[in-house]
């Protein structure tokens, strides 16, 4: 790998992994990777061990991607640190040492830095630079990849790692650009801190970021409205420091505690699994005393009260009442809490965790708007306009999600084999074989792609478990001698029929989730990521053992 000066673009391969330095680089290596989040991290790492040559083209200016970009306030992980961590080496899992239940933006991004640094990543990671091609050239076996910054690198193989929630959905609102004041977007946040004390802020979204978010921005400034489109449903987190008793257990076996949660549907919560035991089996006041239970020990767990939370409607009734029940006791004005009262299938849209959220609803700065009822019909230079009234604030924050799963992919213009365009191939939605490789798209793989358990499961797990299938894929044809790997069509058929057929056993494609692709106009209703880690895992690891199964390779 050179200088673009020092070396054309059809120069002979060079051996070195470049140094990521501010020259356009053009040359041949084993691996471009796109992405320096969680997952194009440790693929990197993979690849060094591996002893191929590989570089990261990454966006941001910095490692960590969801945590590099969602700087809002009150940003934090849904997941227990000592599980939302990498499994690859036993001394880093030993010596890093979360503060937190669940750990800050700030942390995780101290954490992403410090893997950085001690594998020693730094001098492969190009930041700053946004991949905008990568065309597949059938008869070396090729992927051609170009950037903003004019590089280009040829790779025998292209790894997205390019995150599941990195492409902000940003309404576009007759008169967007006209707001005089400062507007934020959660996902895209300055890395300066923001002070909103004395100002007059409004936030349009109820998800999870807003909801982080309304309880320290309220706390500050001087009036916050909170336009609510669709209420969700919020479960305490009752964070607080790590319980170093508990810590020590878990660090006194981590390869364990690693491997049953592993075996959890959702790849966490061994500590506090999901009950083997219908809703409807038990009696309504042992019911309310298990749900009670689980909201007191707090966050995502809730879940798990009983097994067909997520199978069967009356059943999941019984939690949702529950927690409007919640607000009811927390909110003091009944109309407030009305109207803060989800009425769509809990779980459905990812379950929220907060600290103090319905409470804020209290405070006499805080005023919530119903734009599902009035929706939002402009935003004015002065502040927005429903169809009911006009709100005048001095900030705008948009907590209005991601375009996600798809989103950054669908932004890059790939190119597979015979000029096919990945845009082209997922007009109708993604269509992926295992959520790692993409018929027509050879040697192209995805980390926590659709059609992987991805989001609906720990991040770092499903990262790790892509990762090491990849790096052993690209071992096993290395030994073989092959230079392409290909998921057949038929393949990718059955697994999407597979994918589409596990969500419809369940209550998940029953309201507008992101995981639906439904909160971002005109995006097809997919349902993209695939219910269950455990089977998953054992699939793909099948799938390995038999030759690569439903893959075409040469
Ligand atoms: P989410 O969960 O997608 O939330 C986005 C919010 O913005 C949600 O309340 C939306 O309402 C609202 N929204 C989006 N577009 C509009 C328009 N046009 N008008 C009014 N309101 C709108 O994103 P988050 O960033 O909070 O969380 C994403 C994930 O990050 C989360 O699931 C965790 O896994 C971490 P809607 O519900 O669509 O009616």
């Amino acid at each position: 790998m050179q200088q673009r000066d020092a070396m054309g673009p059809d120069s002979t391969p060079a051996q070195q992994p470049p140094a990521a330095d501010a020259a356009p680089l053009v040359g041949d290596l084993d691996l471009v990777i796109v992405g320096a989040g969680f997952a194009g991290l440790a693929m990197l790492n993979r690849a060094r061990g591996m002893g191929l040559s590989a570089i990261v083209f990454e966006r941001g200016d910095g490692v960590g991607g969801t945590w590099y970009w969602n700087r809002y306030p009150g940003a934090r992980c849904d997941v227990e640190s000592l599980e939302y961590s990498y499994q690859f080496d036993e001394v880093l899992q030993q010596e890093w040492q979360w503060s937190e239940r669940y750990a800050t933006q700030p942390e995780l991004l101290r954490y992403a830095n410090h893997v950085a640094d001690r594998f020693g990543l730094r001098g492969q990671l190009r930041f700053g630079t946004t991949v905008l091609a990568a065309d597949y050239d059938e008869s070396a076996d090729r992927w051609t990849v170009t950037t903003d910054r004019g590089d280009r690198v040829r790779a025998r193989f292209l790894v997205m790692a390019t995150g599941c929630l990195s492409s902000t959905n940003l309404p576009d609102f007759p008169g967007r650009d006209s707001f005089a004041g400062p507007t934020y977007h959660t996902g895209q946040w300055p890395h300066e801190p923001v002070d909103f004390t004395g100002k007059r802020v409004g936030i349009i979204g109820t998800g999870s970021s807003a909801i982080q978010s309304i309880p320290i921005i309220a706390a500050q400034a001087r009036s916050l409205t909170v336009f609510q489109r669709t209420a969700n449903y919020t479960v305490p987190a009752y964070n607080g420091p790590i319980d170093p008793d508990y810590e020590a257990a878990i660090k006194a076996d981590y390869a364990g505690f690693r491997a049953r949660n592993s075996q959890m549907m959702p790849a966490y919560g061994s500590s506090y699994p999901r009950r083997d035991e219908s809703a409807l089996s038990v009696t309504d006041a042992e019911r309310e005393q298990i749900f009670e239970e689980r909201w007191r020990h707090g966050g995502l767990p809730f879940m798990g009260a009983f097994n067909d939370l997520m199978l069967d409607d009356r059943a999941n009734r019984t939690a949702a009442e529950f927690v409007r029940r919640k607000i009811r006791e927390q909110v003091r004005d009944p109309a407030v809490a009305d109207l803060l009262m989800p009425r769509q299938t809990i779980g459905c849209k990812r379950l929220c965790v907060d600290t103090g959220y319905y409470e804020t609803f209290n405070r006499p700065n805080v005023t919530l708007v119903d734009v599902g009822r009035a929706p939002i019909e402009a935003i004015t230079p002065t502040g927005l306009r429903t169809t009911d009234a006009d709100y005048e604030f001095d900030c705008l924050v948009y907590a209005t999600g991601f375009d996600a799963m798809t989103g950054t992919l669908l932004k890059i213009a790939i190119t597979g084999r015979q000029g096919q365009r990945l845009q082209d191939k997922w007009h109708a939605g993604p269509r992926t074989y295992l959520g790692l490789g993409i018929a027509g798209f050879p040697n192209l793989f995805t980390i926590s792609g659709p059609g992987s358990p991805s989001v609906l499961t720990n991040m770092l797990v499903s990262i790790e478990q892509h990762v090491g299938w990849i790096g052993d894929c690209i071992d096993w044809l290395r030994r073989q001698g092959k230079q392409r790997i290909e998921a057949t069509e038929a393949a990718e058929d059955r697994w999407v029929e597979h994918v589409n057929a596990v969500a419809d056993r369940t209550l998940y494609p029953s309201c507008n989730s992101w995981y639906l692709g439904a909160n971002v106009p005109g995006k097809t209703r997919v349902f993209m990521p695939l219910i269950g880690f455990p089977a998953y895992a054992a699939h793909c690891a099948e799938v390995a053992a038999a030759g690569y199964d439903g893959f075409v390779h040469g």
